[in-house]
């Protein structure tokens, strides 16, 4: 028997990661994971993923693809009685999940920077294709009106290292916050990198939070203080969620898994 995951990019890290995990979770149970990757961001892409797995008739399918909620509706249609599970829609899409809570993971990233004193906190996103890194985006925007505060500067990013460096270079030299609220590890990356080319200390100098907390990010310079997603823990859920519907015990709607802020080294 087999379990189809149709996933984002694997270039990406998270998503890497999380393939791996469900991996093996599917091994564990005696099943086969078959792999689809849609190449591009959108609809188009992630439909033919989905296609793909269902021409090798696979048992159920994991979808980690950024779905917009009727974009998630057509694809579970699309699918019929095959059991389903998404992992990247808005928390109020009435299909199958099984993803984290994203405002309490922002929240956290705010709440942290706060204690710590930072009232000028710049946030670079995830692209604006993608319902986790709005999600974020949102909550970040609710958890600083919480204190009366408004971003520094919000900057747009597309999850790549090189987008995080590319953010950070436009607020060089002279308008830097005292912090930085990143969407994922890797734009955090690219971020600490330009920060370190102009001679920046982090984090006497700024502070940076990332998302994510992936298997590198305990290694950067300095080690990064991020909001920990439980990526083994995610596939485990998401493969004994749907094989659990798979064996028509019925699928229960999972609560949303909690993140955690991981305190490193690049917050004062
Ligand atoms: C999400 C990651 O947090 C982010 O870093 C990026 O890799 C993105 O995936 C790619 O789609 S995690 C996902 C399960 C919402």
């Amino acid at each position: 028997r087999s379990i189809g995951l149709a996933t984002t990019d694997l270039m990406l890290l998270a998503p890497a990661q999380i393939a791996s995990a469900i991996q093996h979770r599917a091994a564990a149970l005696g099943y086969q994971l078959v792999i689809a990757m849609a190449d591009l961001p959108g609809f188009p892409s992630a439909q033919a993923a989905v296609n793909d797995l269902l021409a090798q008739r696979v048992d159920g399918l994991l979808l980690n693809l950024p779905l917009q909620n009727d974009e998630a509706l057509a694809l579970d249609k699309l699918t019929g009685q095959l059991p389903c599970l998404f992992m990247d829609v808005a928390s109020d899409a009435t299909v199958n999940r099984c993803q984290f809570s994203a405002s309490e993971g922002a929240r956290q990233g705010v709440e942290h920077l706060y204690a710590l004193g930072h009232r000028q906190i710049a946030l670079i996103n995830g692209p604006l294709t993608s319902v986790s890194a709005m999600q974020r985006f949102q909550a970040w925007q609710r958890a600083l009106a919480g204190y009366q505060l408004a971003p520094h500067s919000v900057h747009q990013g597309d999850w790549s290292a090189q987008s995080g460096y590319q953010a950070v270079r436009s607020l060089l030299p002279d308008n830097l916050p005292t912090a930085l609220l990143v969407a994922n590890d890797q734009m955090a990356l690219g971020a600490m990198r330009a920060l370190h080319q102009h001679g920046i200390r982090i984090p006497q100098q700024i502070s940076v939070v990332g998302y994510d907390d992936t298997a590198e990010s305990a290694w950067y310079q300095p080690p990064l203080t991020t909001i920990r997603q439980d990526i083994r823990l995610l596939g485990q859920q998401s493969v004994d969620c749907l094989v659990a519907a798979m064996q028509s015990q019925q699928g229960e709607q999972l609560a949303p898994l909690a993140t955690e802020l991981v305190v490193r080294e690049t917050t004062a």
